[in-house]
């Protein structure tokens, strides 16, 4: 992007364009407010892969009658620290929500509580879910599975999907400590930014539709797969990830949902979980001033920056200038707004 090139929108603005269009192709006001806030966080978080850029695919989504963006969650009280919420085809972020008030009930009576997800489409970021736990004092881990495109380690075909799992905990004198992060070498997003930009990966990340090694991207989605990060460690969170979002919730396994019949279809229907915990309850009441510790002694150590600090870099930027997006971007935007 040239600076002539970019317009600086305010988030508020941002969010009324997204829910524009979401509106606009069939989603109810309060699913598309939910969903507004969810994506325009991303894009000022510089959440690319999950921000503004996904818009389309939402619509594609929306349009094959795939998704039902005016689902109504049923929420289910099961047990005393358990939740278990039926997204009815619907988005995750609106199930989320429905379920968050008693998620927040149990863990303040219990210490724990577990909300599990299923009939649900989730084509975000994680960070968003867990994050906001954190900022209230308790530590939130998420999983969800998405679409099979990922090859188990020294297998053939594609079982898992980027499945990507995100953890959030309260830290002294700062933001939370957060990471989010997809099982696979990269997340399918990034690919289709690199295949949409013409730029090649590194190597390590898929093979082509022979099963071969490639750095290209367009290998990777036409026919190709992405292989999972650090070979069969993350392969095995990627297997736990498929457990705790589809086995666990009753969503389906990555490659388990057709959607041959919804030409356009891009959500993946899987389902999601989340575990939130109240660190008072192990005892230390200095927990967070332990989790600044250790955060430190990292950096102390050399590393040169903590997860989840670029994304606060650039909410402070946004916040200050708003959130920059090419002239393209928000033509594309506003062809969707329209149509
Ligand atoms: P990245 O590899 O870009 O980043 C993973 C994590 O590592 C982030 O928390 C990031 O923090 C941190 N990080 C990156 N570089 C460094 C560094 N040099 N030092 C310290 N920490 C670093 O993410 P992925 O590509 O794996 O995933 C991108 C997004 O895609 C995630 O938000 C994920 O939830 C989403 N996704 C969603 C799926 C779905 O089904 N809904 C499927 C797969 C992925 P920071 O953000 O601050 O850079
Ligand atoms: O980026 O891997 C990804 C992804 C899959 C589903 C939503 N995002």
């Amino acid at each position: 992007m040239t600076e002539t090139d970019v317009t600086h929108l305010p988030f508020a603005d941002l969010v009324d364009l997204l829910k524009t269009i979401f509106i606009r192709h069939g989603v109810s006001d309060h699913n598309a407010t939910i969903l507004a806030e969810n994506c325009a966080g991303c894009e000022r978080d510089g959440s690319t892969s999950h921000g503004v850029f996904r818009m389309a695919g939402y619509v594609s989504s929306l349009k094959s009658g795939w998704v039902d963006g005016k689902a109504v969650p049923q929420v289910e009280d099961v047990a005393p620290a358990f939740v278990r919420v039926d997204a009815k085809g619907g988005f995750a972020q609106p199930a989320f929500c429905a379920a968050k008030p008693l998620v927040l009930d149990k863990v303040k009576q219990n210490g724990v509580a577990v909300l599990a997800i299923r009939g649900s489409h989730h084509f975000s970021a994680l960070w968003p879910d867990v994050e906001p736990f954190a900022e209230q004092g308790y530590v939130a881990l998420s999983v969800v599975n998405s679409m099979s495109c990922v090859v188990p380690h020294g297998g053939k075909t594609p079982v898992f999907g980027t499945n990507p799992l995100a953890f959030a905990s309260p830290r002294a004198g700062a933001a939370p400590f957060v990471f989010d992060q997809a099982s696979s070498a990269i997340a399918h997003g990034d690919v289709q930014i690199a295949a949409l930009a013409g730029h090649d990966l590194k190597p390590g990340m898929g093979v082509d539709s022979d099963g071969q090694p490639t750095t290209d991207p367009k290998a990777i989605l036409n026919g190709g797969a992405l292989l999972p990060f650090g070979g069969h460690k993350g392969n095995s969170i990627a297997l736990m990830v498929e457990i705790l979002s589809a086995a666990l919730t009753g969503g389906n396994f990555s490659g388990e949902f057709d959607w041959s019949g919804h030409k356009g279809a891009q959500t993946p229907f899987t389902g999601q979980f989340i575990l939130v915990i109240d660190p008072q309850c192990g005892g230390n009441n200095a927990f967070a001033e332990r989790v600044a510790g250790i955060c430190n002694l990292v950096l102390e150590a050399g590393q040169e920056r903590l997860p989840g600090e670029r994304r606060h870099k650039n909410r402070a930027k946004a916040e200050k200038e708003g959130i920059p997006l090419s002239q393209e971007t928000l033509e594309k935007l506003k062809a969707l707004s329209e149509g």
